[in-house]
């Protein structure tokens, strides 16, 4: 199991800097090969990991990049992750300054789910069975013309 792990980490190019609990469970951060493979896809140079249980707080502003949405002009951020094994994860987008509108990504850059309003009031929340692999959330806001302000995004399981 441990040798047929380390190997598949090995075919795939993947260099990790050390073992680390997220590893054993299966959810892990991305790596940074794995960050900038999501920022080829989604045509976006910035993609922050984010891991299981984390809750990371950002800002859609003026130079945040644009959603691969036609006709929407509104600002996105995107957070990668990787997860080793099959598992149902929940992704929370919250925020008091606009609608919060969250979508999840395949590593293609495919967009796989979305939501705009399943969490507390205009917020958002997504739950999703998810296999192996490397995706990206894009923390954005629900109507086509921007709308700027903090919010807070979390992964959990
Ligand atoms: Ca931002
Ligand atoms: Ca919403």
């Amino acid at each position: 199991m441990r040798i047929s792990f380390i190997l598949s980490l090995l075919f795939l190019g993947l260099v990790y800097s050390g073992c680390n609990s997220d590893d054993l469970t299966g959810g892990g951060t991305g790596t940074p090969s794995d960050l900038q493979a999501l920022a080829t896809a989604l045509g976006c140079p910035t993609v922050v990991a984010i891991s299981i249980g984390q809750s990371i707080n950002g800002s859609l502003t003026s130079s945040d990049c644009s959603p691969p949405f036609t006709g929407d002009q509104s600002k996105v951020d995107y957070y990668g992750f990787r997860i080793t094994q099959n598992m149902t994860l929940t992704i929370d987008q919250t925020s008091s300054d606009f609608d919060a509108f969250v979508a999840l990504f395949d590593s293609n850059g495919n967009v796989i789910d979305s939501d705009d309003d399943s969490g507390s009031g205009l917020d958002a929340r997504l739950t999703l069975s998810l296999n192996a692999g490397l995706y990206a959330i894009a923390a954005n806001s629900a109507f086509a013309t921007p709308d700027f302000g903090d919010y807070t995004v979390e992964l959990s399981n």
